[in-house]
């Protein structure tokens, strides 16, 4: 059996937790490859709305089982708190989520120093949503880290020690001021880890190569977006991992041969929290509107979401990145009631039309070319068949799939799961 993707394919928020929520029941194993608590999957279902972090969005499933891969980081505090948050579901956890022993530990250190590398930066910073991400994977490549694995050691304290200490003496060089109290962040963190230790810890490669010889089907989850991406994406305003389809193969030990399909979550129009480049950003009422009418706050940080139109040439670049051959459009009825929309179908870089994202993306170099359309004023949220859909609304699909010749699969108008049209 292959191994299907589904990933965010422009700044995050895309609405992948609703997607792989609604896909979920078609598959034995959903796995979780990158990232972290960064992330933030919203599911709606029976009137109640859940955030997850760490744990694939397929735990809420009857038969799911779900993977949290090596190529994710987990900070123990956080992932106890999503633990607890879940009790009210009764779900048996013990049975049906099991954590790679390869991926890394975010430690409170790891936070800190989140913190202190940010406050260095001032005006530059990143907009990091400060879960000790990017320090955690700095310790994995620098062979550092500390793995979930580690914690079946006796001597996991003193290596512990050894790294944060370690890590405050790196604090202390950055020279920032931030406020803290170890001790008593070391004893949540222990607390914590005492917690995750009652879980089942694997080895997800072999477990994962064995699913697929047995005929299992799995579905490898995303978080963030490929424009995060640590290679390909608006880099340094991005995340510290690859979200793009190669994370999969070594997030989870999948091999490239064993992907089927790749599904790519899209916005109708476009957000992005946090700094970087934003080509088609609005910061006129427009703008406002479509933060307001999509309740675009991040669902971790609760920063509102900057909002702008569609970015075909960045939607096309990472279409071509991830090798994404079916497209999901989300949230479709925010743009109800728009008279007019605008899509980006070209870039104005430096005085000549482009269609490809260059290297250097500054506001400066890049003014977006529009394709005009009119919008649609009914409410969409109700609407269940492809048919009901307005003309407008229509023509307005049928051009992005022209345009990134792959076919829109799934047409979402609402954030709960029944508000879900397939194509
Ligand atoms: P970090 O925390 O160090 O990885 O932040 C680096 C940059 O990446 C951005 N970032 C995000 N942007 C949007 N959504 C994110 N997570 C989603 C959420 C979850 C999702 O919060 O709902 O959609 O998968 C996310 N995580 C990191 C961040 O703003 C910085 O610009
Ligand atoms: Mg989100």
């Amino acid at each position: 059996m292959t191994v299907d993707l589904l990933l965010g394919l422009q700044w995050g928020d895309e609405g992948k937790g609703k997607i792989v929520d609604v896909l979920t029941s078609k598959y034995d194993i959903i796995a979780r490859f990158q990232g972290g608590p960064n992330a933030g999957h919203t599911l709606e279902f029976d009137g109640i709305k859940h955030v997850l972090r760490t744990i694939p969005s397929g735990i809420f499933h009857k038969n799911s089982i779900n993977i949290i891969g090596n190529g994710v980081v987990i900070d123990p505090v956080v992932f106890q708190k999503e633990i607890e948050g879940l009790e009210k579901f009764q779900i048996d956890i013990k049975n049906k989520l099991f954590i790679s022993r390869k991926a890394h530990l975010i430690l409170p250190t790891h936070r800190l120093l989140d913190a202190a590398s940010e406050a260095a930066k001032g005006k530059a910073k990143i907009g990091s949503t400060l879960k000790g991400i990017g320090p955690t994977y700095m310790d994995k490549t620098g062979r550092n880290g500390l793995r979930v694995g580690d914690l079946e050691l006796d001597d996991f304290r003193e290596r512990y020690r050894h790294l944060a200490d370690k890590h405050e003496a790196m604090i202390k060089f950055y020279d920032v001021s931030i406020q803290y109290n170890l001790a008593e962040l070391e004893k949540e963190f222990f607390e914590a880890v005492a917690e995750l230790k009652k879980l089942t810890f694997i080895d997800s490669e072999e477990y994962l190569y064995q699913a697929q010889k047995a005929g299992k089907s799995i579905l490898a989850e995303g978080a963030q977006g490929s424009l995060l991406d640590v290679d390909f994406g608006t880099y340094p305003f991005v995340t510290s991992s690859n979200t793009t389809a190669a994370g999969a193969c070594t997030g989870l030990g999948i091999a490239p041969n064993h992907i089927g399909e790749v599904y790519g979550i899209f916005k109708a129009y476009a957000t992005r929290v946090g700094s970087g480049p934003f080509p088609t950003e609005l910061f006129d009422q427009t703008g406002a509107d479509m933060a307001r009418i999509g309740n675009e706050f991040g669902s971790v940080t609760g920063r509102q979401r900057r909002c702008g139109w569609l970015d075909l040439v960045a939607l096309k670049y990472a279409i071509r990145v991830n090798g994404v051959t079916q497209l999901m459009m989300m949230k479709g009825d925010v743009l109800s009631g728009f008279p007019t929309l605008q899509v980006c179908t070209a870039y104005d870089y430096l005085g000549k039309q482009i269609d490809h994202l260059p290297y250097n993306i500054e506001p400066e170099n890049v003014q977006p070319v529009y394709t005009e359309f009119k919008g649609w004023q009914a409410d969409l949220t109700g609407m269940t068949g492809y048919d009901e859909l307005p003309s407008e609304l229509k023509s307005y699909i049928e051009f992005i799939e022209k345009e990134c010749e792959v076919p829109i699969k799934i047409v979402s108008v609402g954030p709960d799961r029944k508000q879900t049209i397939m194509k």
